[in-house]
C-alpha cells in the first residue's frame, strides 16, 4: 500500500511554525506576508514559503517511502526508493510555485465580485531552488511506451472531502509532452531536504504551471495510454461562470504575469523623505521585460529598475524610489510586461472559483508626518 510510509498524523494541518510576522493563516493554508521578503535574496526561505494544503501535511518516513509507477503507458510497473532517486543524476533549478487562486480576494476587494475559495492576497507564490531528478529520466527508466499520453502523480496526504464528497487523494494529470520537458521530482528545497509541509520526501515541481500540478508527497504516478482526468481537472481549477463556456474552460495550466511590493498591506511611510519601494514580478509565459509603478492610483506610471538574477520560470526583482510629498492615503500599483508582450490588465476576467487574478493590484499606503 502506498501509505505505509506515512508514520504519524500531525497535530495541525501545517507542521512548521507560522509566526504572524511571516504568515496570514487561512485554515489549512498559510500565506506569506510580502514584507517578509524585504531585503531577502532571490529565494523564499522555507520558513516563510506559503503552504497550500487541501487537508494536512503528512509526516512520511523517507526510508520506508517508495514511488510506484504503473499504468497502461508503461511496459511494466516499476518502483523507486528514496536512496535510489538520490543516486540518479540530478538537476537544480530556480522555479516559482504559485497557487492558481493567488490574488483571489481582489476579485471581491477590487472588482466587487463574489468568488469562493481561500482569500489570498499575493502571498501564495514563491521561488525556491529545487533539486531533484528530471521526471523524464524516471519515466524512461520505468519504460514509458510511445503510446503514453498522460501521467498522473498522486499525493500521500489524506483524501480531499468537500461538501460531503470524497474526491480521493490529490492528483492531476499532466500531458506526456510537459512531463518529459521540464518537470522535476524534487527532494531538496534551497539546499535542504524538502520540509514536511512542502512535500517531504519527494514532490513534483512543474515550472510555469499553476501550483496544483506540483503534487507534494508523491506516492505513485499513473502513466496512461488513455487520457486521464481527476476532479482537479473536471470540477476544480477551471474557469467557470462569467464569460466562460458552459461547463467551464479547459483545465488551467500556465499562469500569467503578476507583481507584488515587498511591503506590508496598508504600509505606513514617512512623508518628505525618499523610500525605496521594492518588489518582484513573474509570469509563467516567460521572462519579465519591464515593470511600471504608479504612486498616484494609476494616473501616471514610471519604469521600475529591474536588478539581479532573472531566471525564466522564476521572478525578477525591481525597485523605484519615491519621496511622498505630503501625508495622506496613497495607492501604489505595479504592472509587469512579459516577453510575450502581455501586460497585466486593470481587470481580471471573473470566474466563480476566483482563479488567475492577474490584474494590477491596488496597494494601500498611509503616509504620515513624523
Ligand atoms: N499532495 C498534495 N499536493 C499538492 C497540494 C495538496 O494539497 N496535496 N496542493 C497543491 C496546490 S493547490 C499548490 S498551490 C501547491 C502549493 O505548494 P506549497 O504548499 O509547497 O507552497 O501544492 C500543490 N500540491
Ligand atoms: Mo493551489
Amino acid at each position: 500500500m502506498p501509505d505505509e510510509a506515512v508514520v504519524e498524523p500531525t497535530a495541525g494541518p501545517i507542521v512548521k511554525p507560522l509566526p504572524p510576522e511571516l504568515f496570514d493563516v487561512h485554515g489549512s493554508c498559510a500565506e506569506m506576508r510580502w514584507e517578509a521578503m524585504r531585503g531577502v535574496g532571490y529565494h523564499v526561505p522555507a520558513d516563510r514559503f506559503f503552504v497550500r494544503n487541501h487537508t494536512r501535511t503528512p509526516v512520511i518516513d523517507a526510508a520506508a517511502w517508495r514511488l510506484e509507477l504503473h499504468g497502461s503507458g508503461l511496459r511494466a510497473p516499476r518502483s523507486f526508493g528514496y536512496r535510489e532517486l538520490l543516486a540518479l543524476p540530478s538537476v537544480t533549478r530556480d522555479v516559482l510555485i504559485e497557487c492558481a487562486g493567488n490574488g483571489r480576494r481582489f476579485f471581491t476587494d477590487q472588482q466587487h465580485q463574489e468568488v469562493s475559495g481561500t482569500p489570498w492576497r499575493l502571498g501564495a507564490a514563491g521561488v525556491a531552488r529545487w533539486r531533484g531528478v528530471p521526471l523524464a529520466a524516471v519515466l524512461k527508466l520505468a519504460g514509458i511506451t510511445p503510446g503514453a499520453v498522460d501521467v498522473m502523480p498522486r499525493g500521500l496526504d489524506p483524501c480531499y472531502v468537500a461538501d460531503g464528497v470524497d474526491h480521493g487523494r490529490v492528483r492531476r494529470p499532466i500531458p506526456v509532452a510537459k512531463a518529459l520537458d521540464d518537470v522535476i521530482l524534487a527532494y531538496e528545497m534551497n539546499g535542504e531536504p524538502l520540509p514536511p509541509d512542502h512535500g517531504h520526501p519527494v514532490r513534483l515541481v512543474v515550472p510555469s504551471w499553476i501550483g496544483l500540478a506540483s503534487v507534494k508527497w508523491v506516492g505513485d504516478i499513473e502513466v496512461s495510454a488513455e487520457p486521464l482526468s481527476s476532479p482537479w481537472t473536471t470540477e476544480f481549477y477551471r474557469m467557470l461562470g462569467g464569460e466562460h463556456p458552459p461547463g467551464g474552460g479547459p483545465p488551467l495550466t500556465v499562469h500569467d504575469a503578476k507583481s507584488a511590493f515587498e511591503l506590508p498591506w496598508g504600509a505606513v511611510l514617512a512623508a518628505g523623505r525618499p523610500h525605496v519601494l521594492r518588489g518582484r514580478s513573474w509570469s509563467g509565459r516567460g521572462r519579465i521585460t519591464s515593470v511600471e509603478v504608479s504612486v498616484d492610483g494609476g494616473a501616471s506610471w514610471r519604469p521600475a529598475l529591474l536588478h539581479g538574477a532573472h531566471v525564466a520560470r522564476a521572478w525578477t526583482r525591481w525597485h523605484v524610489t519615491w519621496n511622498p510629498p505630503a501625508s495622506g492615503s496613497y495607492t501604489l500599483l505595479a504592472r509587469a510586461t512579459d516577453e510575450t508582450g502581455a501586460t497585466q490588465p486593470m481587470e481580471s476576467p471573473y470566474n466563480e472559483l476566483g482563479y488567475l487574478f492577474n490584474a494590477v493590484v491596488r496597494c494601500p499606503v498611509r503616509v504620515i508626518n513624523v
